[in-house]
């Protein structure tokens, strides 16, 4: 047994996106690839020598391999120990757990969360600092930058670690201790809600499904549901985490699961049905014919957080992304607590949640969490919203309107338009960008442009300042369209639009939302030129 260092030269795309380093497995199965990108990760960290770092990941394909060469290179840096998932699984949320439970230096999590998974599917690194969370900008750009100067890394010549065994072993002076992923994440969830109200729910006649798509959490959800709250046997499906997700797109939503939306759509739908992304950090919540939108999730999530006992005193704030509905500012507004706009990624809610600014953080895309860890959490959200149902006995449709009519309504939508040709995605919004001095004022058909800008945030714990974050208009009725490419595709551009519209009348809530978004719908295309830049006819997934 020996370190080795190995010559390597720079690959000039290793920019960490909105949630670390995603690619195609392809491109992470080249020679040095991974292994870059780890020492750059290690040689960023200051002070990391002799400390512990948590390794997991979603269980795609390569997570298996590339939780080898991470640990051999992570002994010959001088890491002091490694805590591995049983079988190189953690959910990104229990990861975040672990890491804050253990009080480990950081963490390093394997996912590509949403993208498809196998030899053809895509694959992802990121790192956790000490709170949890995602690194911050300043880290990520650390990395990035050692990425592009590195010439050489650093592994140990040694025979793998069995990672199916609870365990502890050494590589060199470096110890491995496998530990069962499931058990500190199960705990903390018991420590925030009313188990026994949720039980007594679950074992009378309120029926639930719940969908792990085959990825991360059938293993947590199956302890929790059905062995913890004693849920039925079958609550759970696609519970066994595969390789390449059954061939399925592991995100929660209308589209990709559609195996729960049929049967949450269906005849006999049961009262409340779930589903988890690839790595367990988002949700989709439905209720019997009732589709809850995930921004309405974080409004309902906070006005009712006080019926849970992890929340009973209240919350000190709220965040959201700023694609995100405003439905929250108008709970925050009634709580008379702070609610901050935050640009898209989970990275930048762990300031505000490490300064107690914020209690709940949550974001469009199916992301809701809390101060609890420092990710965005599914099975909490999961919980979270059966915890409201046990208390206050009322179905998903009623808690949902009730809220509209208290608060109004906002209608949201996501237009996706995965996988176009990059260059003329980048021109639809450099355009936009140069549009923006002009609008504010413009008049078309019943909307007035009130203003609109390149979103910039500055954070208000540490002052840092991150741009062009998204073209946002806003409307003098309270619309908006919000114009942004993703940061976690890997095939061209992804453009997402993203469309809101306020109705406090609750005559008019009964609406269908891409008929009450018909006309800020059809002004995004006027404004933008969708069609005539991402050559498509319409968009790929709407949610
Ligand atoms: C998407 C979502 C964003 C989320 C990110 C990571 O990013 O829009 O809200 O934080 O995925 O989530 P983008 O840049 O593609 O829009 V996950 O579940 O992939 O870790
Ligand atoms: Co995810």
């Amino acid at each position: 047994m020996s370190i080795k260092t190995i010559t390597t030269t720079p690959f000039s795309d290793q920019k960490p996106g909105t949630s670390g380093l995603r690619k195609s497995v392809t491109v992470f199965q080249q020679p040095h690839y991974l292994e870059n990108f780890v020492q750059s990760i290690f040689d960023s960290l200051e002070g990391v020598q002799g400390q512990t770092l948590v390794v997991g990941g979603d269980g795609r394909f390569y997570n298996r391999q590339a939780i080898q060469i991470i640990l051999k290179m992570a002994a010959a840096n001088g890491i002091g120990r490694i805590l591995v998932g049983k079988g190189g699984i953690m959910s990104t949320p229990a990861a975040s757990a672990v890491i804050r439970q253990y009080k480990a230096f950081g963490g390093i999590v394997l996912s590509a969360s949403h993208n498809p998974g196998g030899p053809n599917g895509d694959f992802g690194i990121k790192y956790n600092i000490t709170n949890g969370g995602p690194a911050p900008e300043k880290i990520t750009n650390a990395i990035f930058a050692k990425s592009k100067t590195i010439n050489s890394y650093k592994i140990f010549d040694t025979e793998d670690i069995d990672l199916d065994k609870l365990s502890v072993k050494r590589i060199g002076e470096m110890a491995v201790e496998v530990i069962d992923p499931v058990e500190p994440y199960a705990r903390l969830m018991e420590s925030l809600f009313d188990f026994a109200s949720i039980r007594k729910l679950l074992q009378g006649n309120f029926k639930i499904c719940i969908d792990s798509m085959h990825a991360v959490t059938g293993p947590y959800a199956q302890d929790i549901m059905e062995k913890r709250l004693g849920a039925p046997a079958g609550t759970v499906q696609n519970g066994v985490p595969l390789e390449d997700f059954g061939g399925g797109h592991p995100d929660p939503n209308l589209v990709y699961a559609h195996d729960l939306v049929e049967i949450l759509f269906g005849d006999n739908a049961p009262d409340f049905g779930a589903a988890s992304d690839g790595d367990g950090d988002r949700n989709m919540i439905l209720g019997n014919n009732f589709f809850v939108t995930p921004s309405d999730s974080l409004a309902v999530l906070t006005a009712n957080a006080t019926l849970v006992p992890g929340y009973k005193d209240g919350l000190s704030g709220v965040a959201r992304s700023m694609p995100t509905s405003a439905a929250v500012d108008r709970v925050a507004e009634k709580l008379g607590i702070d609610c901050y706009e935050t640009p898209t990624g989970w990275k930048f809610f762990g300031n505000l949640l490490d300064a107690d600014k914020a209690t709940l953080c949550g974001e469009e895309s199916f992301g809701t969490g809390s101060n609890h860890v420092r990710e965005k959490d599914g099975l909490w959200a999961v919980l979270f919203w059966l915890n409201i149902l046990a208390v206050t006995e009322k179905s998903v449709e009623e808690i949902v309107k009730d809220h509209w009519k208290t608060y109004g309504r906002n209608f949201y939508s996501r237009h996706d338009y995965e996988a176009v040709a990059s260059e003329p995605a980048n021109e639809l919004m450099d355009r936009l960008r140069s549009m923006t001095g002009d609008l504010p004022g413009k008049q078309f058909g019943d909307y007035t442009v009130d203003y609109a800008d390149d979103f910039s945030y500055t954070d208000p714990v540490d002052g840092s300042v991150s741009q062009k974050q998204g073209i946002r208009i806003g409307f003098t009725d309270g619309s908006r369209i919000v114009f942004r490419l993703s940061g976690t595709g890997t095939k061209g551009a992804t453009l997402r639009v993203y469309l809101e519209s306020y109705e406090p009348d609750a005559s008019k809530h009964n609406v269908d939302t891409q008929v009450g978004l018909k006309p800020l719908i059809d002004l995004a295309e006027e404004i933008a030129l969708i069609r005539q830049f991402t050559q498509r006819e319409k968009p790929t997934v709407i949610t």
